[in-house]
């Protein structure tokens, strides 16, 4: 179906931020005209006007938004399979390093990727995602580190948009690891590196947004803030990896530049919350990595919701990481390891996502928000966090087509 037509028979789970628990509307309708919700209500309210359109009776089901997985690393060459074998049959974090694991793996297999191989890799990871009702995803560059590599990364997810039915917004990662060759020189990196590949990508209209990881095993507040002066030059939006393994004071500075989010945040402070609300920064909580590196400081949740920041969660796929391709499970996660409430997780995923990502046209169902909607077989929206490994989505609405 495509142009204008009206859902019914709808549990809506708007996520419109009412006073409602998920914005939920009972026996709900939609009206859906080309790409955009024409109108979202309770049935017994739909306009004259629309009541004429074409309807299709969902039978109950409940509809959300369509998710958003607003952090991942998706295109990426090879896999850590053989490194997660090797630690779990006993092998050190150097016998590892000698064998070549860790992200300089990764590195070397993007760099030896074409393009067009770097799309195939990535396809099925997005595919899975897409399967689960996903309408937008946030793909990074970061597994290049050198100017021609993190530009085809970033050419690749543009690419990914153009061949499925999901809208690709990318995040250049320059500043995610010092390359072999420039070990020891990170400064010389963000200066050599970093920064011309950021302007040649944003010159080729490859950048919406700019990221860093902020880390002891990775690069400084202040050389990040190089990173993060250039992009505020080009009008780009920052966003940041900070205090995911110890506290280096990333969040405050990325406050300081407005960033749309600041993620994974496991040491993140009480004053971090605060500077975060301030500059109105989403929290973008990432429980793949958490349970994958068997992290055991959870995100300080309760400040996060004391000072109002909004909470996003992703599944920040990675080879390393978080090799995850499951919001659902990492709604379940973000529930289960954090004590977020299913509607905090459904919100994760929709509403604060679309935040994370500057996405002010989707997330929620209300008029005028673009027609990208999931509708699933469940009763309630708190099974969605609730079951763990079933997916019950029944079909996805794209920019108004079904
Ligand atoms: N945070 C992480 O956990 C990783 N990158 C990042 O910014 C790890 C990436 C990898 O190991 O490949
Ligand atoms: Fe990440």
């Amino acid at each position: 179906m495509t142009g204008n037509y009206v859902l019914t028979g709808a549990r809506l789970a708007t996520m419109a931020g009412t006073d409602v628990p998920y914005g939920l509307i009972e026996d709900g309708a939609v009206a859906v005209s080309d790409s955009k919700i024409a109108w979202a209500g309770p049935h017994a309210e739909l306009p004259a006007d629309n009541s004429a359109w074409e309807q299709r009776d969902l039978g109950g089901r409940l509809v959300t938004p369509g998710f958003i997985d607003c952090h991942t690393h998706i295109v990426f060459g090879g896999n850590r399979a053989m490194e997660f074998e090797m630690r779990l049959n006993g092998a050190s974090y150097e016998e590892v390093a000698r064998a070549g694991g860790g992200i300089v793996s990764t590195m070397s297999a993007t760099r030896a990727a074409s393009l067009e191989e770097l799309v195939q890799d990535a396809l099925p990871r997005l595919d899975t995602l897409i399967a689960e009702g996903v309408t937008a995803v946030e793909v990074k560059s970061g597994y290049g580190l050198d100017r021609e590599t993190e530009l085809n990364m970033l050419r690749a997810a543009r690419r990914l948009g153009e061949l499925r039915p999901v809208a690709v917004k990318t995040t250049f990662l320059g500043a995610h690891a010092t390359p072999a060759e420039y070990k020891g020189r990170d400064d010389e990196y963000i200066d050599e590196v970093c920064i011309p590949a950021l302007h040649a990508a944003h010159a080729e209209g490859l950048v919406d947004a700019v990221d860093g990881f902020c880390e002891n095993i990775a690069f400084s507040p202040e050389q990040i803030e190089r990173v993060f002066k250039v992009a505020q030059e080009l009008g780009l939006p920052v966003k940041l990896h900070a205090e995911q393994l110890s506290h280096q004071g990333g969040t405050a500075m990325a406050a300081q530049y407005s960033a749309l989010s600041v993620d994974h945040v496991e040491y993140a402070t009480e004053e971090d919350a605060k500077a975060m609300a301030a500059s109105g920064s989403v929290a973008v909580i990432l429980p793949g990595a958490f349970y994958t590196i068997r992290e055991t400081q959870a995100p300080p949740i309760e400040h996060f919701r004391t000072h109002g920041v909004p909470m996003a969660l992703a599944t920040d796929c990675n080879p390393g990481s978080s090799p995850l391709t499951s919001l659902l499970l990492t709604m379940n996660m973000g529930c289960t390891l954090f004590r977020m409430t299913p509607e905090e997780a459904l919100a994760g995923v929709t509403r604060n996502a679309a935040r994370a990502l500057g996405l002010t046209d989707r997330g929620q169902i209300s008029a005028g928000m673009r027609a990208d909607l999931a509708v699933w077989d469940v009763q309630t929206p708190g099974e969605l966090a609730y079951r763990i490994g079933f997916n019950p989505l029944h079909s996805r609405i794209y920019e108004g087509n079904q």
